[in-house]
């Protein structure tokens, strides 16, 4: 794999990973309200799948900062969103659970588990329909895959030929609910492999989300089918800020610790010469300086306008198809 690949995906796991810190900090000294789920552990996942996807289009669920600045959005403007400042993603009205920007494709997270599961789908469609050569990535959780709607959307990407990747991350919760209380199918990728290809990876392990996204990519662009990928990973903090998280055997987080994506990272690039000790330090100083940035800029930023609450409520330009 090319080195620069490399040279960003260590920039992007470590701006992650400081960035949710950084975020929990703020949320605690009371500068961000609502919920906040942080995707601590989940990096591999996020930026693996993120770089080598590439430009097509994104749809994720709330645990979604660092798919945002894994695909390209400035972290002062992602810090800001979770803010609730004008200057953020979504003009300050989204918050941490909705970042969008169409400019870089990404529609973003969701709060309601599973939503964006048929929205990329119909999205998948619309490309299919339009000859558009890339296809469409969609991510969510171990839980989104006991919905209905989840069993609705592989049937009609496979029943239409729809190019789309379904990628589940399975963290083996959903909030305090282990996998085996809820599913009865363990190995998730077999809830779609009726369907179409599906396979399991290892997500704590960029190198191998990266070439699944790659295979899968490259499958569904050439043959217009729909892919499933699981990719098995784990996030250190509890389900959100407001869950303590006491379901959890301290074991287990322990081994989870053991296998961090961005120390496996960091082992195999430097075993490879495809980083440097040098390199890895440079990065970690921009990083916090960036942090620190991006937290300034969302302190100094204004709220928005209280007539904004009135705006973006109904879809202007659809204004024809409604009438
Ligand atoms: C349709 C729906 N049902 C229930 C909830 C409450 N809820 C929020 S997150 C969550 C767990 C989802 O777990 P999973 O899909 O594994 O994602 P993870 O949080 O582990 O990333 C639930 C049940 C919701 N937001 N939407
Ligand atoms: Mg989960």
């Amino acid at each position: 794999m090319n080195k620069s690949y490399i040279e960003k995906a260590y920039y992007l796991m470590k701006l992650g990973r400081e960035f949710e810190y950084r975020a929990k900090e703020e949320y605690m000294k009371g500068n961000i309200a609502g919920f906040l789920h942080l995707a601590i552990g989940e990096e591999a996942v996020h930026v693996g799948a993120t770089l080598a996807f590439g430009k097509g289009d994104l749809f994720v669920h709330y645990r979604e900062h660092v798919w945002a600045l894994a695909r390209g959005m400035d972290p002062k403007h992602v810090m800001a969103e979770l803010f609730g400042k004008v200057t953020g993603v979504s003009k300050g009205k989204g918050g941490s659970m909705h970042l969008y920007d169409p400019k870089f494709n990404f529609y973003g997270g969701n709060a309601i588990v599973g939503a964006q599961i048929p929205h990329a789908v119909g999205a998948a469609y619309a490309r299919k329909f339009l000859g558009h050569t890339e296809g469409v990535l969609v991510a969510f959780g171990d839980g989104a895959t006991n919905a209905g709607n989840f069993y609705e959307s592989l049937n009609l990407a496979a029943l239409w030929e729809l190019p789309v990747i379904f990628l589940c991350e399975n963290n083996y919760y959903a909030i305090g609910t282990r996998i085996d209380r809820a599913s009865a199918i363990k190995e998730l990728y077999k809830k779609a492999k009726p369907f179409m290809v599906a396979e399991q990876v290892n997500g704590m392990d960029f190198f191998e989300v990266f070439k699944a996204v790659e295979r899968a990519k490259e499958y569904i662009e050439t043959e217009s089918k729909p892919y499933f990928i699981e990719t098995l990973t784990y996030r250190y903090e509890p389900h959100s800020m407001s869950d303590p998280g006491d379901y959890r055997p301290p074991r287990e987080l322990k081994i989870a610790h053991d296998r961090d994506p961005i120390e496996i990272l960091k082992k195999k690039a430097l075993e490879r010469e495809l980083l440097t000790e040098e390199y890895i330090k440079k990065i970690d100083e921009k990083v916090q300086q960036e942090i620190e940035e991006a937290v300034k800029f969302a302190l100094e930023s204004p709220e928005p306008d209280l007539d904004e609450l009135y705006k973006d409520v109904y879809c202007e330009v659809c204004t024809d198809v409604v009438s």
